[in-house]
């Protein structure tokens, strides 16, 4: 018998998910590579078990087409074709092609994108912050997910905290709002069926009959984009029962005049005309609202995006106050709670590092930067790591024709040749979390964790700190801020004087690697804790806003689109892991029948849908899942698999009402049916074309989608 030493190490999941789980990382020592992932007992909330995708990660860790070798452009961009090339080769020429930009533009025309395909601390925003603005680098503003709820809370509450997660199930009623744990947050549910076996009511508000929504009845279903009308219309209805306790809100309320000014219009029947919502069914939600104690919001970030997303979750949030839900273990408004996480995130990023501050770009008009030469300056070089924008960033059509401009400089950190790494002219090998040190905490409960590696990186490639340490290097740079190892960064972010954070340090974690964030125990967060308002209320008064309207024809493009997340993946992050491909071989939109009707489509063909903006195509497929009305097709597909496009040629760069969000779930849309051999009509400029190559016979599809179709 042979022996194999092995070893376990504690890692947490990297991905952009609710739960950020402990990893218990299973290692053989031989032969340097991890053999079992699995949840780790550390973490209290996770360790029973992980999701469908991280079950599956060794496919995605040890993949075939991992990227582990700097790679340089040959052919056309866009097409994929590249040489390997030595760091030094390809760390020399970026460096030089940056000096240029720099010189002859500025700094400014150099733009980093990312977002949280890492949300380990180090990976997301430490010396990649201090490198770009050590040259002077347009910042980004990271707004692609969170931004406009972010604005609401931050107004309302003054941060962005709920109550701790922990404590679902001593809830008895549960308004799951525009979230689908099922896929988004699956360790809530064993807390939510806690709370239902203990005799908790749980509704569901989501225009789509989820998972979750078919397992958690009332389900309320509004059209896509207003809930605000709803909220308000619940809000006028507490107010004129009588069922708000106007007297305790006194001190703790500002602004209660002006939001009742702002719910007066709702009416039950003018609720219900624009929600789509039976009358009585928004009376019978107001009356649970009113009675049951201990109330829970859990509010997801399907309601904002949308135009009125910051309104929106102003209005759910006015609703947490009024009920007086804060008043109770149990209760309260749970969006986020990274609020609960502080961090010392200037001495991290250290904006000292920026000679003057530099122009902030919103990530959500990628499209437009990247296409618009009027900018001043305009961006010439883009440096994109965790995140793939030409699978996930809206107006696709315009975010490809930018990253296909012969004169923009392209370098891509990633592990996998996403779409956007085939657009590189440099693609350098990134490390997978699992092979690097960082810190994680969560958007939805309250522990912090130390990841340490359990294999060094496969192949050549390097951790995003270390990528930006070679950069610096490379460029010549000399501030001894940009070489910081990773343990001092993790000191650098623990080093804060904050009751929450005390006792947790680096050598706290290095000996016990999960730890929770001290807040009060059994703390109701805005009764034991501050409002952290400037004036210590709660802010009623409508949330300003800037004007937003719909550009979109409602009569040319009659359906609204929505593209929520899906079980399977992450965003574009588990596109090509074939395990996970097989469970959805195509890409399929979801039409109601009355739709397919109206619009002469069968279920199991090809359709074209398409906007002023782009077309792409999908597999009409029959379902209850979306109201009439709202077809929908789940988030994201790599663009390379599916004919050079997905659905976010559909969907617009304009921005929320406040917070400069985006508006993935606003687009309106037109659907057409495809010949079997041929594209439907060039409607739209989009670009580039969609080709046919792949239509395939009209009988195999049917099965198809007969087999993937969502029950
Ligand atoms: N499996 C999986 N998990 C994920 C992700 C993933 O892609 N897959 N993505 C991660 C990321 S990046 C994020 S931000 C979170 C997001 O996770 P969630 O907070 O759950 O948000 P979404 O998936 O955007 O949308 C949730 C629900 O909102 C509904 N919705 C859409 N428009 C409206 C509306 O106008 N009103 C109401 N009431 N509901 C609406 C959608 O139908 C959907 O069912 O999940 C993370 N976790
Ligand atoms: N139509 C539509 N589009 C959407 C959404 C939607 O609901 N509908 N949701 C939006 C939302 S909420 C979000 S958050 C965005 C997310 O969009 P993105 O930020 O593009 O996120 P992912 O698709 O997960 O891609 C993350 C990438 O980071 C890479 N990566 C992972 N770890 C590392 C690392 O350590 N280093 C480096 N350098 N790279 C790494 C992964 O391989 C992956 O390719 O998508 C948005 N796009
Ligand atoms: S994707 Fe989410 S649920 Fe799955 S392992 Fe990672 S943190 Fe846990
Ligand atoms: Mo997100």
């Amino acid at each position: 018998m042979i022996e194999t030493s092995l070893s376990s190490v504690h890692g947490a999941c990297p991905h952009d998910c609710y739960d950020t789980c402990g990893l218990k990382l299973e290692v053989d020592l031989d032969a340097g590579r991890i053999i079992r992932i699995g949840p780790d007992s550390l973490q209290p909330l996770t360790r029973n078990f992980l999701c469908l995708k991280v079950n599956r990660y060794l496919e995605r860790l040890y993949h075939p087409d991992r990227v582990l070798h700097p790679l340089k452009r040959v052919g056309k961009k866009g097409a994929g074709d590249f040489v390997r090339v030595s760091w030094d080769e390809a760390l020399t020429e970026i460096a030089a092609r940056l000096h240029d930009v720099r010189t002859r533009f500025g700094g400014e025309a150099i733009l980093p994108y990312s977002f949280a395909g890492n949300m380990g601390i180090l990976a997301g925003e430490s010396l990649d912050a201090r490198f770009f603005h050590a040259i002077g680098a347009s910042r980004l503003d990271r707004t692609i997910c969170t931004a406009a709820s972010g604005a609401a809370l931050d107004w309302v509450y003054g941060t962005r905290l709920g109550p701790d997660p922990e404590v679902i199930p001593q809830s008895r009623c549960i308004i799951l709002w525009g979230t689908n744990p099922v896929a988004t947050n699956v360790h809530e549910i064993p807390l939510l069926e806690e709370a239902r076996a203990a005799g908790a009511q749980i509704w569901t508000i989501d225009p789509l009959a989820t998972e979750t929504a078919r397992r958690y009845t009332p389900h309320l279903r509004p059209r896509p984009g207003t809930d605000l009308s709803l909220a308000l219309g619940l809000g006028r209805e507490l107010l004129q029962r009588g069922w708000v306790d106007r007297q305790s809100l006194q001190k703790d309320v500002r602004g209660l005049d002006a939001y009742e000014k702002a719910a007066e219009p709702w009416t039950l029947a003018r609720t219900a005309a624009a929600t789509g919502i039976p009358q009585l069914q928004i009376a019978a939600l107001a009356e649970q609202l009113a009675t049951a104690r201990p109330l829970l919001f859990r509010t997801g970030y399907g309601v904002q995006r949308q135009h009125h997303a910051a309104r929106t979750v102003w209005a759910i949030s006015a609703l947490s106050v009024l009920t007086g839900s804060f008043q109770d273990v149990g209760g309260g408004h749970l969006l986020t709670n990274s609020g609960a996480f502080v961090l010392n995130q200037e001495a991290l990023s250290r904006p000292d590092l920026m000679e003057r501050p530099t122009r902030r770009l919103n990530m959500v008009e990628l499209g437009r930067l990247l296409t618009d030469m009027d900018e001043e300056p305009p961006v010439k070089a883009l440096v994109v790591y965790n995140s793939n924008p030409a699978a996930t960033a809206p107006d696709q059509a315009a975010v490809l024709r930018g990253l296909a401009r012969p004169d923009l400089l392209v370098v891509v950190h990633e592990q996998m040749l996403t779409d956007t790494a085939r657009y590189a002219d440099y693609v350098l090998p990134a490390a997978m979390a699992m092979e690097t040190l960082d810190l994680h905490t969560s958007y939805w409960h309250r522990y912090i964790q130390l990841a340490r590696p359990a294999t060094s990186p496969a192949g050549e490639a390097v951790s995003n700190p270390e990528f930006f340490r070679r950069l610096a290097r490379a460029m010549g740079l000399t501030h001894p801020a940009l070489y910081e190892d990773d343990e001092a960064l993790i000191r650098t972010a623990l080093d804060v004087h904050h009751p929450w954070m005390a006792g947790i340090t680096w050598d706290t974690l290095a000996t016990s690697p999960v730890a929770k964030v001290r807040l009060p125990a059994g703390a109701r967060v805005f009764v034991d804790t501050a409002i952290p308002t400037d004036d210590g209320r709660f802010h009623l008064d409508p949330l300003p806003v800037r004007d937003v309207r719909d550009d979109q024809d409602e009569t040319r493009y009659p359906l609204h689109f929505i593209s929520p997340s899906v079980r399977e993946s992450i965003k574009s992050s588990f596109a090509n892991i074939k395990s996970l491909q097989a469970r959805r071989p195509v890409p399929e939109l979801l039409v109601a029948r009355a739709d397919l009707e109206r619009f002469g489509i069968e279920s199991g063909h090809w359709v074209r849908l398409y906007n002023q903006r782009g077309a792409t195509r999908l597999l009409a497929v029959e379902s209850e899942v979306p109201v009439p009305g709202t077809v929908v097709s789940y988030a994201v597909r790599w663009n390379e698999a599916a004919g050079g496009t997905n659905i976010n040629q559909l969907t617009g760069g304009d921005l929320s009402d406040a917070g400069g969000g985006a508006t993935f779930y606003s687009a309106r849309v037109a659907i057409a049916a495809l010949p079997a051999n041929e594209d439907g009509p060039a409607e739209a400029g989009s670009e580039p074309r969609m080709t046919n190559t792949e239509v395939r016979p009209v009988g195999l599809l049917r099965d198809l989608g007969g087999a993937s179709k969502k029950s």
